[in-house]
Parts: structure tokens; C-alpha cells; sequence
């Protein structure tokens, strides 16, 4: 299935480096799972998710070869932290924190759907609960409210996840959809523990409701 590999190939350097290309790879594999959801409802979180992508893209392609060509997303963002641009609005360091809390709430989501939820609006109102919810103020609330309607039944949604095009959910399909799951949770959280540990130990998170 589309679950197995993507954060497996990040694979950290001797500093805890998280190699910033393999890291930006796995993000991207994630946002066609927003396309064949098939709703506006999910336009605004798919360009937010995107666009935090593109931006940490950016910066590391003009970069590349480049004396500060950066091997990993923590000298990325240890670079902006020298020359005071880390907390300008268009930094790669407020960028990457919100694209790892992008990613705190799939992990989470993804988690609720491994242990069995049924119901997907569930899944998602225990994984937001956890994670994106106190950094919002109530307009994004709302925009998390209206997605969360949107989501199909739990059968569909694991579908989308398949590598191929499937239209039934048998039981083998499921076990080994399970078990790549839990697999790329495993290897997505090694990732995200790394990011926020090192945001934690900087002080690097935006505190600001949106
Ligand atoms: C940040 O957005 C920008 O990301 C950042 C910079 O512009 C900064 C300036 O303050 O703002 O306002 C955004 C915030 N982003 C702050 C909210 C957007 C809408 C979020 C609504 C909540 C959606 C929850 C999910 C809905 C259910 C989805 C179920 C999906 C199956 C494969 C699934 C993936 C789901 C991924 C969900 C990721 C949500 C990420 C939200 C992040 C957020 O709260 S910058 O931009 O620096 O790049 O310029």
C-alpha cells in the first residue's frame, strides 16, 4: 500500500540530522490523499499543508550548492536562527512548524483509525483535540468543522490509502493495510519526535493562536 515506505527512507544523519529532501518526499506523498477525498470542504487545509511543503522546498533549492547548503532541516532552520529571520512570517522555521503539527494530527488520526474507530469524524475530532485545536482560534475551528463533515466512510478512506485502485475492503486487504500502517507510524514518529524535540529545545514554536 501507499502506507509503507515514504518516512522509512528518511533516514536520520550522525547529529540526529533530519535530511531535509527524503523529509520533503515523504510530506508530498501524503497530499493526493486530499485529492481523492474529492472535496472543497478540504481546499484550504490541502493548500496550507502544500504550502508549507513548497516553502521549505524553496529554501533548499536556493541553497543547493550553495556553502550553506543545508544537510538537514535543523541546519535550515539554525541558519534563519543566526541571521534573526526565523521568525519572519515566511520562514522556513514557522513553515516547518506547522507542517510538523500538520503532521501530529495525521499521526494521531491514523492512530485512531488503527485502534478501530469506525467513525472517521471521531477519529479526527480525537486527533485535532490532541493536537491542532489550542493553536486555533474559532474562525480555523470552524474550517476544521466543516472538513471533519466531509470525511467519507472509513471503508472509502482506507481505499484511498491502497497503492492501487481497489472498490472492496476484504479482510486481507485490511490486516496488511493495518500492518503497513502501523509501520509507517512508527517511522513517521521517530521523525516528528526529532523536529519537536529540537523546536522544544530552541524555543522555536509559534505560542500565537491563529
Ligand atoms: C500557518 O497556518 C501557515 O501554515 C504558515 C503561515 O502562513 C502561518 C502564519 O501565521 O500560518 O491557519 C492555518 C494554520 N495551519 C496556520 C489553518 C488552516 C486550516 C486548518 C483547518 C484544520 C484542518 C484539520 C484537518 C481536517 C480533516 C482532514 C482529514 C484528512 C484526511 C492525509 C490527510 C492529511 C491531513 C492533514 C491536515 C493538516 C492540517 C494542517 C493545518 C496547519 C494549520 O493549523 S507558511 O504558512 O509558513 O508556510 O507560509
Amino acid at each position: 500500500s501507499a502506507m509503507s515506505t515514504s518516512f522509512a527512507n528518511v533516514r536520520l544523519l550522525d547529529d540526529n540530522g533530519v535530511p531535509v529532501q527524503p523529509f520533503l518526499d515523504a510530506c508530498k506523498e501524503l497530499v493526493p490523499i486530499f485529492d481523492k477525498l474529492n472535496s472543497t470542504a478540504f481546499a484550504p487545509v490541502k493548500m496550507d499543508f502544500s504550502g508549507n511543503i513548497r516553502k521549505i522546498q524553496q529554501k533548499h533549492l536556493s541553497s543547493a550548492g550553495s556553502a550553506a547548503g543545508f544537510l538537514s532541516l535543523q541546519s535550515m532552520v539554525l541558519s534563519e536562527v543566526r541571521l534573526r529571520q526565523h521568525t519572519n512570517s515566511n520562514s522556513a522555521t514557522v513553515a516547518l512548524c506547522w507542517l510538523k503539527r500538520g503532521l501530529e494530527f495525521i499521526r494521531e488520526f491514523l492512530r485512531e483509525i488503527c485502534s478501530g474507530g469506525p467513525d472517521l469524524s471521531e477519529c479526527a475530532s480525537n486527533a485535532y483535540g490532541r493536537t491542532l485545536k489550542k493553536y486555533h482560534g474559532w474562525v480555523v475551528r470552524g474550517v476544521f468543522a466543516v472538513a471533519v463533515k466531509a470525511l467519507p466512510y472509513r471503508d472509502e478512506f482506507l481505499c484511498h490509502l491502497a497503492a492501487e485502485e481497489i472498490d472492496t475492503v476484504d479482510e486481507s486487504f485490511l490486516s496488511s493495510l493495518m500492518n503497513d500502517m502501523e509501520v509507517y507510524l512508527q517511522h513517521m514518529n521517530n521523525i516528528i519526535l526529532v523536529i519537536s524535540q529540537f523546536y522544544t529545545a530552541h524555543n522555536l514554536d509559534v505560542e500565537e493562536q491563529v
